[in-house]
């Protein structure tokens, strides 16, 4: 398994826990009784930075971020002890979010007005974009054993406070069913979908990003407002974008506008299906396509567009890839540019550049990795050499590929990040950004509500208070239900209706400059909860379109 304990913070706690059954039913197969005293696996890394008082109470926080893009894909071989598979692709983009959840814990651990008793640990796990890796590190996580078993949970140490994650919908939808059967609560800055609103089936799901439902319902009032009524579809191959492709689908079905194709993304590489999704653009008359789809998933088609010069359409880019750093890349302008989408509200976090700067390369497997693929060298060469031979030696029985990559030169760990223009450290378009360091605070005040609680007036049967060194999560849970705090240094207030927040959105414009590079300009807002009149703000005069004409596309 792929679990990352960050090593970044200085007094590390290793639990030693004596398993305790939770359940009573079949043992698990390869039961692990036998190893019942075994040594918990789980460190929870604490922060020493804030560390007034040695002996301030602990609470442990999970994270879960989809890190790297995919799994390693297995060879099939079944003859031989079968491992976790491992993960490529380095996403800068989430890697930031992971740095966010560190820096806000980090902040908390430093304030004397909230938890000034406890210190916040945490665990973060790599979901990989993968459902089997989230529901790998969800198990992982609540036994705390590396080899992931169902049933069992540490009994002693710190006790674990909510997940925040997982990513994308598909990996929080399976997460939260694990986590709703221990109810156990999970924190999502992410997963937008729909589906996740139902308490019945997800009862300890909140999150900190809006209802995708808001934004299918201003994606249909976009295509109203001007008018279109031919328009093109196209989703990824996830809960994500099929909710997202259908409740915008029923909304302007209703009022009379035609869906000219429909198409969806291939979730694994698949070059026929994006040659067919090109063709189908090419020849289909809709001049507006709209995109529900996460930024890595759509890349590959724009790619494509771009080889067969696609232009003159406009594209409706949903949330997930109209910021994004990995669509917006050189030469799209002339496919792209004119682009209309929703954003979530973005904000500045005051002291986050900071931390992601002085990021140490050194202090765990995830930052040596970012440093080695962002200055494109290795850290510690010795290591990374066995690394990588043992990698090929995994994936292909062979190692020349790897062990060529290898040697392509060492790197000191003092590289400037600051001088590269990357991702990473762009805090330009705080938005999911920003939402993980809600989640992260959503859990901080829960629990120091549950800390708080006056012994005699608690909200427990005889008015009972928890106990924070030792709650049960569904005792969290009810914290995290009524939480109501304001946001570190913005006006925006956050509690949860139905685990969900208001659906406030920007609407975002590809303005294309002189240079071809292209900005993000807000054209507007969206607000689901005001009154139908009033749900969204466009100043159609700011508007750049994607044609000589420079006026809004007629869609037929
Ligand atoms: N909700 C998507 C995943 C997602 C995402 C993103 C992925 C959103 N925004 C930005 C990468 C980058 C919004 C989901 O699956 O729910």
């Amino acid at each position: 398994m792929y679990g990352v304990c960050f090593p970044l913070l200085t007094e590390r706690q290793e639990r030693t826990c004596s398993i305790t059954r939770q359940h009573t039913a079949d043992p698990v197969p390869g039961d692990k009784t036998a190893s019942a005293e075994a040594t918990c696996k789980l460190k929870a890394k604490f922060n020493l930075s804030g560390y007034k008082d040695v002996e301030k109470k602990k609470v442990v926080v999970g994270g879960m971020f989809p890190v790297h893009k995919r799994i390693l894909s297995s060879d099939g071989n079944t003859s031989r002890v079968p491992v976790s598979s491992g993960c490529e692709g380095f996403n800068f983009r989430t890697f930031r979010w992971t740095q966010t959840m560190l820096f806000a814990i980090n902040e908390i651990n430093n304030r004397d007005d909230l938890l000034p008793n406890t210190d916040l640990g945490y665990v973060i796990y790599d979901s990989c974009f993968t459902i089997s890796k989230a529901v790998e590190g969800t198990l992982t996580y609540l036994t705390g054993q590396d080899e992931a078993v169902p049933n069992y949970r540490c009994g002693s140490g710190a006790p674990l406070a909510a997940l925040v994650g997982a990513g994308g919908s598909d990996l929080s939808i399976a997460t939260a069913r694990i986590l709703g059967l221990y109810h156990f609560p999970q924190v999502s800055y992410c997963s937008s979908c729909s589906a996740l609103e139902s308490k019945f089936q997800f009862p300890t799901f909140l999150r900190t990003i809006p209802n995708d439902k808001h934004q299918s319902n201003a994606m249909a009032q976009l295509v109203l407002h001007f008018g279109w009524t031919w328009v093109g579809t196209i989703a990824a191959d996830d809960d994500y974008g099929k909710y997202g492709i259908k409740d915008f689908k029923e909304k302007v079905e209703e009022a009379g506008v035609c869906i000219s194709f429909s198409e969806t993304l291939p979730k694994v590489s698949s070059p026929e299906s994006i040659q067919r999704i090109v063709e189908t653009v090419v020849e289909s008359t809709a001049n507006i396509i709209v995109v529900f789809s996460s930024d890595v998933d759509l890349s590959p088609l724009i790619l494509e567009l771009l080889h067969h010069n696609v232009t003159n359409r406009t594209w409706i880019a949903s949330e997930a890839w109209v910021t994004s750093a990995l669509i917006n890349q050189p030469g799209v302008e002339s496919l792209l540019g004119g682009t209309l989408g929703f954003g979530l509200k973005r904000a500045d976090i005051p002291g986050l550049e900071r931390h992601l700067l002085d990021l140490d390369p050194y202090a765990d497997p995830l930052t040596e990795e970012f440093w080695g693929t962002l200055f494109n060298c290795t850290l510690d060469y010795g290591r990374a050499l066995r690394q990588s031979k043992q990698r090929a030696r995994e994936v292909n029985g062979t190692q020349s590929r790897a062990v060529k990559g290898a040697v392509d030169g060492l790197c000191t760990g003092r590289e400037s990040l600051a001088k590269l223009n990357n991702t990473y450290s762009d805090i330009s378009q705080l938005r999911i950004t920003y939402s993980v360091y809600k989640a992260v605070y959503a859990v901080a005040y829960a629990l120091h509500n549950l800390e708080h609680c006056e012994p005699g007036k608690g909200p427990f049967s005889g008015k009972t208070c928890a106990d924070i060194t030792n709650f049960e999560p569904w005792q969290l849970m009810y914290y995290l239900k009524n939480v109501n705090f304001k946001v570190p240094n913005t006006d925006e207030e956050i509690y949860f209706t139905n685990g969900d927040v208001g659906g406030l959105y920007d609407i975002i414009n590809w303005h294309v400059n002189s240079n071809g590079e292209i900005s993000y300009v807000t054209v507007g807002h969206y607000n689901g909860s005001a009154v139908t009149e009033d749900m969204m703000i466009i100043k159609n005069d700011s508007i750049v379109w994607n044609n000589e004409v420079l006026e809004p596309p007629r869609s037929v």
